[in-house]
């Protein structure tokens, strides 16, 4: 312990790990519905969203069928907004979300 008067010291705040993070920070979510095909929600993903190959948009396309909804893509504000533009503009149900 240091004498009395000597212990003033500036503790940093503690940064929160998103401030050292590259995470993109959106999330772009599809949700299911009852009626569309699922070849057309495959197919759509794959129009939509870049370098998304046919396992990834089966995987997704059954996860938001089987589970409600399913995470596309995480990305920045900007772009996800597009997503979700194109993916509605489809026919599918897409919302954003910060990660
Ligand atoms: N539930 C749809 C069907 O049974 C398929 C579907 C899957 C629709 C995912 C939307 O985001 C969706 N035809």
């Amino acid at each position: 312990m240091p004498p009395l008067g000597e212990s003033i010291e500036t503790v940093p705040k503690r940064r929160t790990e998103r401030e050292f993070t590259t995470e993109p920070p959106y999330k772009v979510i599809l949700h299911n519905d009852d009626y569309t095909p699922m070849e057309h929600v495959i197919k759509v993903l794959r129009k939509v969203i870049p370098r998304m190959n046919m396992r990834r948009a089966v995987s997704i396309m059954l996860e938001a069928h089987t589970k409600g909804k399913a995470v596309v893509t995480k990305c920045h504000k900007e772009l996800a907004e597009l997503y979700q533009e194109n993916l509605r503009s489809e026919g599918l149900i897409a919302t954003i979300e910060p990660d």
